[in-house]
């Protein structure tokens, strides 16, 4: 049935499919509206890996993740087509897909079915793609049977090193940069790391990242820019959803 399963992804351009067993999260779900959405009776966590760096060059001021399309609706269009095609196998079970939005503790969770390690940042790190994937998950009510695969990182320290607030989660820059009101101190900080929108700091130190090799999900490479301009179409990025304001205070903010 796993190789059913991992198949019909595959087919569907989901190529990187872990299981953990839905038991080995439930006491860890996160709190939102998604959580009822969640099948009953859920069994097995289909967890799903979406590669997304697409050169090797860093984009200009954005972090590799906002350089693409918004990966709700990328890597949602994939997972919602590949729950169909298991609906229409498995016609007695439930399938319901989670990204980002999830009551799922993502990172965790896909370490558990085994697809990389859980990295002192926080970040899955796979050995193919580095942690430069998204993650997405389909939850069900079918039963498989599931290994507990859980690493982490080797804990060198790069990333804390790196980081200009020490992996401090409260003042994380990739945070910073999506908030709505900013003091003059947070300004700084930003315009100090030349950011624009996310933060691969913590990523960009990690030697598990060294030969990360880039994506072939052709959404990802035909809607790629390495840049933002005042003014551009922002349909469909990932600072989609905070507004022009938020993105527009940063792009000022930089010193160009
Ligand atoms: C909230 C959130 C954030 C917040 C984190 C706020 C916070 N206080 O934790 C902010 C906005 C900062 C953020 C930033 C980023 N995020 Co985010 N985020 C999430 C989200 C929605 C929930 C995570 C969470 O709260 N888990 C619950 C807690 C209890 O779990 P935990 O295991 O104890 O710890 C988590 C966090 O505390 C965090 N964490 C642990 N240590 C550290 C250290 C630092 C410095 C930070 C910032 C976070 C952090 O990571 C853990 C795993 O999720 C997940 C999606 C999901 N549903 O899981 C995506 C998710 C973790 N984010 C993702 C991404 C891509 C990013 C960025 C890389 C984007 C970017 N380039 O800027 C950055 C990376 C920053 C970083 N080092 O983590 C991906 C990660 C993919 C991967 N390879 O692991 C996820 C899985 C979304 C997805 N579906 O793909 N994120």
């Amino acid at each position: 049935m796993k190789q059913t399963i991992t198949d019909i992804l595959c087919e569907n351009g989901i190529k990187n499919v872990g299981f953990c067993a839905f038991c080995d999260v439930e006491g860890n779900l996160l709190d939102c509206r998604a959580k009822n959405r969640l099948p009953q009776n859920a069994k097995t966590i289909i967890m799903c890996v979406f590669p997304y760096k697409v050169k090797e060059e860093a984009p200009k001021f954005l972090s590799h993740y906002a350089s693409v399309p918004d990966y709700h609706n990328v890597c949602g269009d994939m997972l919602n087509k590949a729950c169909e095609k298991l609906k229409e196998k498995y016609p007695q079970n439930h399938f319901e897909w989670f990204c980002d939005n999830s009551p799922i503790p993502e990172v965790h969770t896909a370490a558990i079915a085994g697809l990389g390690a859980k990295g002192d940042n926080g970040l899955l790190i796979t050995k193919e793609y580095g942690s430069f994937v998204f993650l997405g998950e389909i939850v069900s009510d079918i039963n498989i049977d599931c290994k507990n695969n859980y690493s982490e990182c080797s804990h060198c320290g790069n990333c804390k090193i790196a980081c200009p607030v020490a992996l401090d989660k409260t003042k994380c820059l990739s945070n910073l940069s999506q908030k709505k009101q900013l003091n003059d101190n947070e300004l700084q900080i930003l315009r100090e790391n030349n950011i624009l929108w996310g933060c691969d700091i913590c990523s960009n130190a990690c030697p598990m990242n060294n030969s990360a090799k880039c994506t072939d999900i052709k959404e990802f490479i035909v809607g790629y820019r390495d840049e933002y301009t005042l003014g551009e179409d922002t349909t469909n990025r990932p600072y989609t959803w905070r507004g022009e304001k938020v993105i527009n205070r940063n792009y000022k903010n930089l010193i160009k």
